[in-house]
């Protein structure tokens, strides 16, 4: 077998526990070589021809498709495994009963068994990774052990990699430990673990972007999340944009949806014909993570800890978001969509028809109108088929990514699906108000998901899936922030997704979207009229710029509509939701949930 360190030179790292964790794992796994990722050109070419000569990767059309790869995930790899994702805590009560929990020593055994001489005949990579700029103070390192060329190349991406990271972690610097292992790919030894009292992610048998690119939702949002509350900050499930008026003046807000409601189509949008004469620009930080801290100012500044984008395909087109067609034609790797006969990629509801044929995303042949045994259609690329892409590609991108302190925060929005229920916009009363809007926040289930239709599901600041300890701390750990925020952003709720009776969406949403924001941004410097209703402000008709979207007075009535009837059950379904918390639950969500009830029956 090959020594364990077999380059000329020894780690490049004079960081000892950095070292022993490396060489402890390679013991576990048991690679044929161990290879330190700087983050060179050189490297990236190498990594990609050898990658590409074993087929875990296909070079796509150059000339088409400048710098861009194709991969397959396993049929039975294609999104998260919530249900094979656990916090494991010394204390089962401390992950609540939001999260799957696993003692650390039960979970160290469990995989440990699965990671045994998983690596046997591979080779070990070891990358150093920043999530935030390299140096920032608000940035956290990671360093992932993986056998897959597939994640070195997407956390090439995705993060900050390299030679660079080390040299900023030094001998002594914190990080995370993250180790990853395909294994045999078997859903049945598949598992994500989260330490977060040892900074520590394990996972194990899967190939899928959400499960192994263990910067983004592992330790951005699950490790992250711990960390936040123990340090006093917040890591939130949100994109961040900002929105410049032709003086130059740029205001920037965050905002949190839980999945297929649009996120990063938000955080790209092109302003729409009737409000171009206002020259509003915008400018995308992230679409998926933010990392917010109370600054020496009082107010409340956030970063992307990200550097790329993973973006879900299907339904990504030249309509629905220009800026990120524009992104994805050089250096992307595209995962799960259809492969064209000219090394192009297709996925369904993009720009082009489809194409006559093509590999699709299972690697069998396909055809327009190909069905199944069942007789149902068979879709060319996956439903959450991705790109993965750097985000300085992105015509819209904020300089201020790279920015160390990142962006001030002037509005926090939080936004679900619901058909009925929820008014296009409205304002909270309060820091503590919103808090509770949050936590309450629901979205309905669509034909993408599995169960009944039109079920809501409760997404608190869409982060039940991330949130790595008890939900009821986190909300008191937001109540703690309103404390020493001296400059507050406002909250606001939004809901693009509203219906008439035939289902038909009453909102055009996507660019449109931006005079929701205007009325948002104008509101938090005083400039436009609100109506106080029970849940909170909602926009007085004229204070809503509507300039060339000719939509009838009757439709924006019933866009703001607050129905007291379907509040008041709306009311019953949070209690029951908020129940479950018990009495980690803090008293102060009770109250904002008790005083909106008794508005409304008023
Ligand atoms: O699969 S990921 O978690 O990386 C993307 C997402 O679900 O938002
Ligand atoms: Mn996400």
């Amino acid at each position: 077998m090959a020594a364990i360190f077999p380059q000329k030179s020894a780690p490049p790292t004079k960081h000892l526990a950095l070292k022993r964790w490396v060489s402890d794992m390679a013991t576990l796994c048991k690679p044929s070589r161990v290879v330190w990722i700087d983050g060179s050109e050189e490297e990236k070419k190498r990594l990609e021809d050898e990658a590409v000569a074993t087929g875990e990767i296909i070079r796509l059309n150059q000339d088409k498709l400048p710098g861009c790869f194709y991969h397959r995930t396993a049929v039975n790899d294609v999104a998260r495994t919530e249900h094979l994702t656990y916090i494991c805590t010394k204390k089962k009560e401390d992950v609540g009963p939001t999260n799957n929990w696993m003692s650390p020593k039960e979970a160290y055994k469990k995989a440990g068994a699965y990671f045994r001489g998983a690596m046997k005949g591979r080779t070990m990579y070891v990358i150093p990774f920043s999530m935030g700029p390299v140096g920032s103070p608000f940035a956290k390192i990671g360093v992932e052990v993986t056998d897959s060329i597939y994640v070195v190349l997407n956390m090439r991406i995705m993060t900050r990699i390299g030679q660079k990271v080390l040299d900023f972690l030094g001998a002594e610097g914190e990080f995370t430990k993250c180790l990853h292992s395909k294994a045999d790919l078997d859903i049945n030894k598949r598992l994500i673990l989260h330490f977060p009292e040892d900074n520590t992610i394990w996972s194990v048998g899967s190939g899928y972007g959400g499960n192994v690119l263990l910067g983004k939702k592992c330790l951005s949002l699950r490790i992250a999340s711990h960390m936040a509350k123990q340090e006093g900050w917040l890591a939130e499930h949100m994109l961040i944009m900002g929105i410049e008026e032709p003086n130059g003046h740029v205001e920037y807000i965050a905002a949190a949806f839980p999945s297929a409601c649009g996120k990063t189509n938000l955080a790209m949008l092109i302003p729409p014909e009737g409000l171009k004469a206002k020259g509003y620009k915008i400018w995308t930080v992230g679409d998926d993570i933010a990392w917010m801290r109370i600054d020496t100012d009082g107010a409340l500044w956030a970063i992307n800890p990200e550097a790329g984008f993973f973006g879900v395909a299907p339904g990504t087109n030249s309509r629905t978001n220009p800026n990120a067609m524009a992104t994805i034609k050089k250096n992307t790797i595209f995962t799960n969509v259809l492969l064209k006969k000219d090394f192009t990629v297709w996925w369904e509801d993009s720009d082009e028809p489809p194409p006559e044929e093509g590999i699709d995303w299972q690697g069998r042949p396909w055809r327009p109108g190909l069905k199944d045994e069942k007789g149902q259609i068979v879709k060319a690329a996956h439903a959450n088929s991705r790109f993965t892409v750097p985000a300085s590609q992105c015509p819209s991108i904020s300089f201020r990514l790279e920015h160390h302190h990142g962006v001030p925060i002037s509005a926090i929005v939080f936004g679900g699906r619901r058909t009925h229920v929820a008014p296009l916009v409205y304002e909270s009363f309060s820091w503590q108000h919103g808090v509770y809007v949050g936590a309450t926040m629901a979205s309905e289930r669509t034909a993408a998901q599995v169960g009944k239709l039109g079920e809501v599901r409760r997404d608190p600041m869409a982060m039940l899936p991330f949130c790595g300890y008890h939900m009821g701390d986190y909300f008191a750990h937001w109540l703690e922030v309103d404390k020493r925020l001296e400059k507050k952003p406002k909250i606001f709720h939004v809901n693009w997704f509203r219906t008439d009776e035939h289902g038909k969406f009453l909102w055009p949403g996507y660019g449109e979207n931006l005079r929701i924001l205007e009325w948002i941004l104008d509101r938090c410097n005083g400039k436009s009229q609100g109506v106080k209703t029970p849940i909170g402000y909602i926009p007085t008709p004229e204070s809503l710029d509507l300039n060339g979207l000719h939509l009838p007075k009757e439709t924006l009535k019933k866009l703001l509509e607050i129905d007291r009837f379907t509040w008041i059950q709306e009311m019953e379904s949070q209690k029951e939701f908020l129940s479950s918390f018990g009495d980690r639950l803090p008293q102060e969500i009770w109250q904002e949930w008790e005083e909106q009830n008794k508005r409304l029956q008023e």
